[in-house]
């Protein structure tokens, strides 16, 4: 054990939680070894050093309940895991807090047909979650990057978007159920697989995208949908962000049903080639892309456009190109982060907002960004882009973390002025918690504390984190 570690085991787990915990759930499912506290205390985000005081890894809803209790007794605060996917910081336990992992509650219930639900645990990866429903040819919607680490529970406590949003929405549309074990203890039972309630206003949707702030999801009652038919996708030669819109606006004019519509700058595809050894796609450097990809087997539109704007465009029409071609797109977030974890920001305005968004970053944000790289990409579909900065050699820390900050604020007053979220995917978390005055009026914000006061008066469920703050 380091010393930061035995210190922070000394002065921030008052001993008798630890074993108390111990007693309560068996020796095997708490830890308090400083591998396991750097692994299980963060998520993605590397803005800070994990530093929980324990891990414990509770079987279900009844362990949930008696760690969340004893918690309160001892007056530790809890940051609730999922898969540790998060890019905002929302499980990054830094303040000697007990890391509490859902990633135990694994249940997963029989899938139903009829009304197209099915109940999990808040612990299943969401990768499960499809393999379970796929011979019922149907699926949960919300597909991610992350699909194999990432859990339905954290997918919730972030309302996770992904690549599918332009066709099937947030998380949180695909919800009839939820099970959540609040601040003191309780379990509140908010729905199930009745697919009609109408007792408004919908408590469930509270703790939806609200970051396991207000209480701690623990399992879920799904809504299916049907499984799309075959695709083809394409990845499309743009000139810019801008330039995409036309080809989005070729497809909507043609009735052509989007499943995902990604926007993947130069610079990215860059650094997928350099990072993944996948060929340049379109043999040359210096071209933005977008990666379509829609129901059916109209190739009309894409050809039309193409004779007339003379864009060359790759297309996917067998599932293993078609893979290939996501490849592109899905491989930028490992790729950036190869050399180095960038800055990221995670933004989005109404669609046709993008085209005069684009412009001000491009003319007025980006010359003033002193040289860094800014690597853009994202679901330009949905109207959200994100900008990973790359640290260039030779800053420091400190002179990087100021430098930072001032891009944000910059950033964030553009994405205001265009009627935009600062926060539109990956959620407020750790690093979004300064930002407050840029997420909403003053009087929005006060009801989200008022919120965060009722559900939770002691502040101990994931402090210092999330909207509610
Ligand atoms: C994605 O869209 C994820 O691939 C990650 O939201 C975004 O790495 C990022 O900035
Ligand atoms: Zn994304």
């Amino acid at each position: 054990m380091n010393l930061d570690a035995a210190a922070a085991d000394r002065t921030m787990a008052p001993l008798p939680l630890v074993a108390e915990l111990r007693q309560l759930l068996g020796a095997d499912a708490v830890t308090t070894d400083p591998d396991d506290l750097r692994a299980w205390g963060r998520d993605w985000t590397r803005v800070a050093e994990p530093r929980p005081c324990a891990v414990c890894w509770p079987r279900d809803t009844a362990g949930v309940v008696a760690v969340v209790r004893l918690c309160g007794h001892h007056g530790v605060s809890i940051v609730p895991s999922g898969g540790r996917t998060g890019l905002a910081g929302g499980a990054l336990a830094a303040a000697g807090e007990l890391v509490l992992s859902l990633d135990r509650l694994r249940d997963l219930g029989p899938v139903d047909p009829l009304g197209r639900t099915v109940a999990v645990g808040a612990g299943v990866p969401n990768q499960l979650v499809q393999e379970h429903c796929a011979p019922h040819a149907l699926w949960w919607p919300v597909e991610l990057a992350s699909k194999g680490s990432c859990s339905v529970g954290g997918n919730l406590a972030t309302n996770a978007g992904g690549v599918r949003v332009i066709r099937y929405g947030h998380a949180r549309q695909w919800v009839v159920g939820l099970d959540v074990v609040t601040a003191d203890g309780d379990v509140l039972r908010l729905g199930g697989a009745c697919l009609k309630d109408n007792v408004g206003p919908d408590l469930k949707q509270l703790f939806i995208g609200s970051e396991g702030t207000l209480g701690v999801i623990t399992a879920a009652t799904l809504r299916l949908a049907p499984l799309p038919g075959p695709t083809i996708v394409a990845l499309v030669a743009v000139a810019s962000a801008t330039a995409a819109l036309d080809v989005l606006a070729a497809a909507r004019a043609a009735g052509i049903d989007l499943m995902a519509f990604e926007f993947v700058s130069s610079l990215c595809l860059d650094r997928v080639h350099a990072h993944t050894g996948l060929p340049r796609p379109f043999g040359v450097q210096g071209s933005d892309a977008v990666l379509v990809e829609w129901i059916g087997d109209d190739t009309g539109w894409l050809e039309r456009l193409a004779r007339t704007t003379s864009v060359p465009a790759l297309l996917g029409l067998t599932r293993a190109d078609a893979r290939r071609l996501w490849q592109y797109r899905e491989r930028v977030t490992e790729s950036l982060g190869s050399d180095g974890a960038p800055h990221k920001n995670d933004i989005a305005v109404a669609v046709p907002a993008i085209a005069a968004l684009a412009r001000d970053i491009e003319t007025l944000w980006a010359p003033r960004q002193e040289g860094v790289a800014l690597a853009v990409f994202g679901h330009l579909g949905d109207g959200s882009l994100h900008i990973n900065a790359l640290r260039p050699g030779g800053v420091t820390e400190a002179d990087w973390a100021a430098r930072c900050r001032r891009a944000d604020e910059a950033l964030y007053d553009l994405v205001v002025k265009h009627g935009g979220s600062i926060a539109a995917e990956h959620g407020v978390g750790l690093v979004k918690q300064p930002y407050g005055a840029w997420t909403g009026t003053a009087a929005a914000q006060a009801l989200r504390r008022a919120l965060k006061l009722a559900f939770d008066p002691r502040g101990l469920l994931n402090p210092g984190k999330g909207p509610c703050g």
